[in-house]
């Protein structure tokens, strides 16, 4: 953890709610004036930190940014998922940045956080809204031992993070729409895009695209997503702190991610099914020029969905786009 990240995390923790200086030269092993230099900087980036000469420092409160440090700090310590974090303020699309990190060889973990994206994309080409500081557009490097058919599982992994992360941090009661949507009564507020370098019977790495609508008002979301868009600030009325929440997604898919690994996918599809709206359902669902309707029945060891068709038989479906049965008549 760099140094500002081990001062926002022991000012968080402080049972007096401040700590001294004489305290945080001890524990970080650098002179008082040294965290006196950081502390300044910290506030110029906006993070109000009292200073009193009795009780010493105390974090008053922290600005709307995402800050590296700031999300180290609220990570715990042994993960691989947000090991090592970075801020961009403007991209293209995070996805990019994480690929050509995954082609330089970094290591799994690494997550990078745009403010804004210029070219943020969903699946098929389709643009993705990526406004500045209104939500989390960020991706996640992953290099799982995997073979390419059970990638799936990783989408999985993400939307049930996400479900999980936003229903801890808001009280919403947020829903997955397979195979990678998140919906607050029946529109979508977060959107998942794995993109994959595999050879034939393995993974090289994976890359976890999430977006995730935290404070876009209604006025501000284009026309075109009226209907069939929300954000977590139109779904509960006010401001989300977009650094608490980006932990608590960024914790959960560590938790999830620890399950695929030690070979416990079962208890996340699981997880993953009390929360989809599709499961049980009649669906149509496309892919590519294809159509299939059916009944959703599970998930299976892989990831991906069964649909028993109408004609009886069970099909596996890696990926495509859900929509409920209308009802003849
Ligand atoms: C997705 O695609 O839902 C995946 C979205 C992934 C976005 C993240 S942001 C960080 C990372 N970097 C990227 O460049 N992308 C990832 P799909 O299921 O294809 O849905 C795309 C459709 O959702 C669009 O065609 C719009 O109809 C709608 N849409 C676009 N922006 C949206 C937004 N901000 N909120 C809700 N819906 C949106």
């Amino acid at each position: 953890m760099s140094i500002d990240a081990q001062i926002l995390s022991a000012l968080r923790q402080a049972s007096r709610g401040a700590v001294s200086g004489a305290e945080l030269s001890q524990k970080l092993g650098i002179s008082r004036a040294a965290i006196w230099a950081r502390i300044e900087e910290l506030r110029q980036l906006g993070y109000d930190i009292e200073a009193s000469p009795h009780a010493g420092y105390r974090l008053v409160s922290v600005p709307d940014v995402l800050h590296g440090d700031d999300l180290q700090s609220l990570l715990p310590g042994n993960r691989i998922i947000g090991r090592d974090i970075r801020v961009f303020e403007e991209t293209g699309s995070t996805n990019d940045i994480v690929e050509k990190l995954a082609r330089d060889g970094v290591r799994e973990g690494v997550v990078v956080f745009a403010e804004s994206q210029t070219q943020g994309r969903g699946r098929l080409g389709r643009k993705w809204f990526s406004p500045p500081r209104k939500g989390l557009w960020f991706s996640v490097l992953l290099r799982p031992d995997l073979r390419p058919q059970a990638a799936t599982q990783l989408t999985v992994a993400a939307a049930t993070a996400l479900a999980r992360a936003i229903q801890q941090v808001t009280e919403l009661r947020p829903q997955i729409k397979w195979p990678n949507d998140i919906l607050i009564r029946g529109k979508k507020v977060a959107g998942v895009l794995t993109e994959l370098n595999a050879e034939l019977d393995h993974v090289k790495y994976l890359i976890l695209g999430i977006g995730v609508d935290v404070n876009i008002s209604a006025s501000e979301l284009p026309r075109d997503l009226h209907a069939t868009a929300t954000s977590l600030r139109i779904e509960t009325g006010h401001m989300v702190h977009r650094a608490e929440l980006a932990a608590a997604i960024l914790r959960g898919l560590d938790d999830d991610y620890t399950r695929i690994r030690e070979g416990k996918f079962a208890e996340l599809s699981d997880e993953w099914e009390k929360q989809c709206e599709t499961i049980g359902k009649r669906v149509v669902i496309r892919v590519g020029e294809r159509q299939m309707a059916g009944l959703v029945e599970s998930l299976d060891e892989d990831g991906a969905l069964l649909l028993r068709t109408e004609h009886g038989r069970l099909e596996r479906v890696i990926g495509g786009d859900v929509a409920l049965e209308k009802k003849a008549g």
